[in-house]
């Protein structure tokens, strides 16, 4: 544990959205497709769901054109990659069965535009049985990913993002990059 510990780049500290600020300081959100709904802090006192606390990440379903998806990024704050990187989230989602969205997490390189979807590089492509096995209930997701470990050291950000077209909504907590111990 010990090495572990020592063994740091700066990461991403975890974010529990209890902040008063939205979105965090130095996080993003973009609506890339889908004009009515974007990400946005989710409340218990307006009846969405938080992991820690009582605020949370919260994207709303949108009715689309048929063929046509929504597409919503949150985007971390930027943070220096550390050694043996693991991307860690909470996630929830409200429909029971398979509501048919995408949900991905995707990573943003040192330099690149966060205002262009082109600028992301996919890391995990996740069907809704995957992030959220039950709907109703927090799941706990860890994903270590090559093309983050080959950034070992720079300074990148990580969005966030999903697709589909009024299918589920899509909460957020607890988000954190770590050493993989
Ligand atoms: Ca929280
Ligand atoms: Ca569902």
């Amino acid at each position: 544990m010990l090495i572990c510990s020592l063994a740091g780049y700066s990461q991403l500290a975890l974010e529990d959205f209890e902040g008063a600020v939205w979105p965090p300081t130095q996080w993003s959100v973009y609506n890339f497709q889908g004009p009515q709904q974007t990400w946005i802090q989710g409340t218990v006192a307006n009846g969405n769901a938080a992991h820690s606390g009582s605020q949370s990440a919260y994207l709303n379903r949108e009715q689309m054109p048929d063929g046509t998806f929504t597409e919503d990024f949150l985007v971390t704050k930027p943070f220096t990659v550390p050694a043996t990187p693991q991307i860690r989230f909470w996630n929830y989602t409200t429909i029971a069965g398979n509501s048919l969205n995408n949900y991905k997490v995707m990573l943003l390189p040192d330099g690149a535009d966060p205002a262009l979807a082109s600028s992301y590089i996919l890391l995990e492509d996740y069907t809704e049985a995957e992030v959220t096995p039950s709907a109703l209930t927090w799941t706990f997701i860890t994903l270590s990913d090559p093309e983050l470990t080959s950034r070992v050291g720079q300074s990148v950000r990580i969005a966030f993002v999903m697709m589909g077209d009024f299918g589920d909504r899509w909460l957020l907590d607890d988000i954190e990059v770590v050493t993989e111990c």
